[in-house]
């Protein structure tokens, strides 16, 4: 319990009122030389930390004993100073930022914006948990009853792993783990094995800031091995997971198979992916959606969960859905597939060879299901030249709903043009998705907007703007359906899913 007076954090975190009060760390703005150059001296320097994936069950299960063993301790912490630990280490990153993004632009591929976009995301989540944690720990009274004294309060849970993807690789990691440590859990962090270095950055960035290192354990390991067995060790109190479906509803199962003997049931926060749709009306400003789409469906390669990758377009017969599909074509050509290490590349590589075939296996069979309007070239001698796999943009139209590049999750550059009817067509399209993560719409119609928020059923929704972006606290970003549970990562409710809920009723007539 913390009596308010305590709750004195640094100004970084109290600062409402200096123009930081939703946490949002201003991007580059790479139009300015000193910013550029800033920049480019910052990818000069980063240097990847070699991190092989060669932990081990054993490696996990001794990091699961330490960190069982180190709870109660961190559990008593005062709660001010974990977050002013979060606060320390969120002005580290800030100081380092330039040479965080670049390394994951070497270690992933992301380009400038996206990998600056990244850094901050981490900034912003470190400095809104910090702030939202310190309060959950105070008791609250409910209500003034003669005699009865009724008490409300949270508790953490236990020991914590988190298991992170690749594509986010500092800001997803970041926000589970540092979301899990606020609230007073000790970590098992294991990392994705395509970006285990900035993974390792963040860790030693927590330790550096003052998070014990029985506090925050890193076993970075294959997922079959060393992720199976963090999903199910009975010591392990909740499980935080972004990435595939299978992998999410293995977890989710996993969960549910807990021995009746044991002390819990596991905790699950899973974030799994989508099929997201941006619905296009008669009346939209079609520059502003042509827009839109193009940075939502082509941003990160299209490796974002938030991708746009369908357009769902109302077709009544007067040309909207050509004239919307030639200028899609035509302002999608115009991006530069290129070395992400430039200023001006808009398309880098995808992450792995696996993820490579995998889109070249839906634009296949999206050449034989229906039209391909745009397959996009990727420069000779590109891919040996980066030493990683490129998939450059496409763009299928005449899509219809079952065709596969309508369905499945593909993660690249790969976008479907669905026709509809009128609205209400557009709208059963969009939710024919088990995914239900984000969605947008572009209309002018205020009608079209206000039912797009009571029946499209997505977790975040974008109107007349992209559909990527979540600004830590002002947009909690997560969705519901198979797209995951428990997760509206950067908003109020999410450090909820790492503490217990308690309350307590006292007869106060027995006090001595
Ligand atoms: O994901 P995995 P991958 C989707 C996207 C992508 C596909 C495959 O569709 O094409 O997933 O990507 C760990 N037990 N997204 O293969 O396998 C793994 O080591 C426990 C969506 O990278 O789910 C890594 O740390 N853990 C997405 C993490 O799970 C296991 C982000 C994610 O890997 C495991 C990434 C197991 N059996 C992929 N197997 C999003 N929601 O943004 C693997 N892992």
């Amino acid at each position: 319990n913390v009596a308010p007076e305590r709750h004195k954090l640094s100004p970084a975190v109290e600062g409402v009122g200096d123009g930081r009060a939703f946490f949002t760390e201003p991007l580059r703005d790479f139009s300015r030389a000193d910013q550029r150059d800033a920049f480019t001296a910052g990818i000069e320097q980063a240097t990847v930390p070699q991190v092989a994936n060669d932990g081990t069950v054993e490696d996990i299960d001794k990091a699961i004993s330490a960190a069982d063993a180190y709870f109660p301790t961190w559990r008593d912490r005062d709660p001010v100073e974990r977050a002013n630990m979060l606060v320390r280490a969120a002005d580290i990153m800030r100081a380092r930022r330039d040479e965080l993004s670049g390394v994951i632009i070497k270690e992933n591929g992301k380009c400038w914006v996206d990998a600056d976009a990244d850094v901050c995301e981490a900034i912003d989540f470190m400095e809104y948990y910090a702030r939202c944690a310190v309060p959950l720990f105070t008791r609250e009274r409910m209500g003034l009853f003669i005699g009865e004294l009724d008490e409300q309060w949270y508790t953490p849970r236990g020991v914590t792993g988190v298991i992170s993807p690749w594509n986010f690789p500092l800001a997803i990691c970041t926000g589970m783990t540092t979301a899990a440590l606020v609230t007073g859990n000790t970590v098992v962090v294991k990392p994705a094995e395509q970006t285990p270095g900035i993974a390792k950055i963040m860790a030693e960035i927590l330790w550096d800031a003052g998070v014990p290192k029985e506090a925050l354990h890193f076993v970075p390991g294959k997922g079959e091995t060393c992720g199976a067995a963090l999903v199910r060790d009975p010591r392990v109190a909740v499980l935080a997971f972004t990435g595939s479906k299978a992998v999410g509803l293995d977890i989710i199962k996993a969960a549910g198979e807990t021995p009746e003997h044991q002390a819990f049931v596991k905790k699950v926060v899973c974030e799994m992916g989508g099929k997201n749709a941006v619905i296009i009306d008669t009346s939209a400003d079609l520059d502003e959606a042509v827009l839109g789409v193009r940075a939502s469906a082509f941003g990160f390669q299209g490796q974002k969960c938030s991708a746009a990758s369908r357009v769902v377009c109302v077709d009544d017969g007067g040309g909207v859905y050509e004239e919307f599909a030639k200028r899609l074509v035509e302002s999608t050509r115009a991006l530069v597939v290129g070395d992400p290490k430039l200023p001006g590349t808009d398309i880098g590589p995808v992450i792995d060879e696996e993820a490579a075939s995998k889109c070249r296996h839906f634009i296949q069979r999206g050449k034989d299901q229906c039209t391909c309007a745009l397959e996009m070239k990727v420069p000779d001698g590109l891919e040996a030249q980066i030493g990683k796999p490129y998939v450059a943009p496409a763009i299928f139209t005449d899509v219809k709903p079952e065709h596969d590049v309508a369905r499945e999750e593909i993660f690249g550059p790969v976008l479907a043009v669905l026709r509809a009817k009128d609205f209400d067509d557009a709208l059963r399209i969009a939710n024919d998705s088990p995914y239900k993560l984000t969605g947008g719409v572009f209309s002018r119609k205020p009608a079209h907007l206000e039912r797009a928020k009571r029946e499209f059923r997505v977790g975040n929704l974008y109107l007349n703007r992209g559909i990527t972006g979540a600004l830590v606290a002002r947009q909690p970003f997560g969705g519901f359906g198979m797209s995951g549970v428990g997760s509206k990562a950067g908003g109020r409710d999410y450090l909820l899913q790492f503490v217990e809920p308690r309350a307590s009723c006292e007869n106060t007539m027995r006090r001595g």
